[in-house]
């Protein structure tokens, strides 16, 4: 083969991302050099790849991830910690990946593994260091759980590695170097995009389609920050899953996807063959799509190799109020106001550059709440961070509230998730009216304008502490984020720990400043 025979393969090669690993896998952390927008510097990746390879698996699957920690790069932080988003962790909250919640970060030069079961779950979902702001210097990937029993099979031809699209930002200063309010250079499409005043030429991603099929596509945010507006030019789609929650079908031809939510949507390859812009406006950052930033191709087979030359033709957003889970609809608790076993109003705050919720800011604690749990301590009186703990009890409906009034206009709107739960929105933002019947579910949601009370409901069922946060990573850096204890007495004999995790704290407190990387560890 000679140069110019390889150059379509060499692009192809480029746009192709790792095949899918998991559900029993090793996954290696280390630092590589790469160019996904032309820009070149260095990372903390999984298998040296961005995003982060497929991890997959199948509902009922036991998981076995090996996380082996081979990062040397000090300019960043060098121990590392993976919360697998969206997957209940029931039993194994030690699993959860929340530095100093779930457990202590993993030095450089061990490895730790992650061990836990999703039986009752499947749908979209994604891994992302939870160890200060360090997934945004990388480290993020997509994770399927896939359902040989998918309520919505007969809807769709094609499901594979091919269908899930990621949308990332990207940052060209590593983390623990950026000074002041963080900015996104540039949005990858799954891992490919271009930046401003970059290189022209930079590769887009390129997802094909052949006429006639219909694509489970599987959207992914895997944002530090911005929200984008995802659209395909001449296309509308239906959306039957969010957040791993299989949703009645609803038509719309644009999503506006917050840090971390997921959507499934079925395309039907049903236009003229040809190359159509895929777009994903993010909300921060440089908008619009001069030169092809904020962009990839969606190319039907037999099209030319060739940029689109089409025009954006969304006109019907999707909207939350739309979105009824297919399963068991029906917020728990009773059809009022107040109509829940625990009613708790978080008030959003920002002052002198710290969010706080109810007025106050997190710090990650030194012993993980998990760890002071198992140690004895099971009141919110006596857990650390204090003011950031709340205890829950066991078989409760639990409604929280969000006054986003204060803070709605300082990077918002600020998109809440929590871990271990999925939970109904009563009360989504742009809504006034509260949906007790159906309201749409999942397990992050936008908490809306200064004019919003964005309202969610879920039952405890799920002993452990489990983060509630915002996931706007440079947020929650800056304190926005509480500790939910649910059910603190029956921690311990619903979460049995194992030696390795027992091993990490006392591997980590031993590191020196140096050791640590990143300028000397998380600086919140
Ligand atoms: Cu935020």
């Amino acid at each position: 083969m000679n140069f110019v025979t390889a150059l379509p393969l060499i692009a192809q090669l480029i746009g192709t991302a790792l095949a899918a690993i998991g559900p029993v896998t090793d996954l290696h952390v280390v630092n590589k050099f790469i160019q996904p927008d032309g820009f070149n510097r260095s990372y903390i990746l999984a298998e040296g790849v961005f995003p982060g390879p497929l991890i997959s698996g199948q509902k009922g699957d036991n998981f076995q991830i090996n996380v082996i920690n081979e990062l040397t790069n000090d300019t960043m932080l060098l121990s590392t910690s993976i919360h697998w988003h969206g997957l209940f962790q029931e039993g194994t909250n030690w699993a959860d990946g929340y530095a100093f919640i779930n457990q202590c970060p993993i030095a450089a030069g061990n490895s730790f593994l992650y061990n836990f079961n999703v039986p009752d779950q499947a749908g979209v979902f994604w891994y992302h260091s939870h160890l200060a702001t360090q997934y945004c210097d990388g480290l993020r990937g997509p994770l399927v759980v896939y359902d040989p029993q998918d309520p919505y099979l007969s809807l769709y031809d094609v499901d594979d590695d091919s269908t899930v699209i990621t949308l990332a930002d990207l940052y060209h200063v590593p983390a623990p170097l950026i000074v002041g309010a963080a900015t996104s250079d540039a949005t990858l499409i799954n891992g490919l995009g271009r930046y401003t005043n970059g290189p022209a030429t930079a590769p887009l991603a390129v997802i094909s389609v052949t006429l006639g099929k219909r694509y489970r596509f599987r959207l992914v945010s895997i944002s530090c920050e911005p929200n984008f507006v995802f659209s395909i030019d001449g296309h509308t789609f239906t959306v039957i899953e969010v957040d791993g929650v299989s949703h009645d079908p609803v038509v719309a031809d644009s999503i506006q996807i917050f840090a971390s939510q997921r959507y499934s949507f079925v395309l039907n390859a049903n236009q003229i063959v040809g190359n159509y812009w895929i777009r994903a406006n993010p909300s921060v950052g440089t908008t619009g799509f001069t030169g092809g930033i904020n962009s990839a191709i969606l190319r039907y087979v037999g099209a030319p190799v060739a940029d689109p030359v089409t025009v954006s033709t969304s006109v019907n957003p999707l909207l939350e109020t739309s979105l009824h889970p297919l399963v068991s609809p029906g917020a728990p608790g009773s059809p009022t106001l107040s109509g829940v076993d625990v009613d708790l109003r978080l008030v959003l705050g920002f002052n002198a550059g710290s969010f706080l919720v109810n007025g106050v800011k997190f710090v990650p604690p030194t012993v993980p709440v998990l760890l002071q749990i198992l140690s004895g301590a099971t009141t919110a009186a006596s857990l650390l961070p204090a003011g950031s703990v709340y205890t829950l009890p066991l078989n409760s409906t639990i409604q929280l509230s969000f006054d986003a009034s204060a803070v709605a206009a300082i990077g918002g709107p600020h998109p809440f998730h929590l871990h271990g739960h999925n939970f109904d929105v009563v009360r989504p933002a742009g809504s006034t009216t509260y949906n007790y019947v159906n309201p749409i579910r999942r397990d992050t949601v936008s908490t809306g304008a200064a004019t919003d009370n964005v309202t969610i409901r879920f039952t405890t069922n799920n002993a452990g502490p489990w983060f509630l946060h915002c996931h706007i990573d440079w947020h929650l850096e800056a304190g926005f984020a509480i500790v939910l204890a649910e059910d603190a007495p029956g921690v311990a004999a619903a979460n049995p720990t194992t030696d390795a995790w027992n091993d990490l704290c006392p591997i980590y407190d031993a590191l020196t400043s140096a050791e640590l990387g990143g300028g000397g560890g998380p600086t919140s």
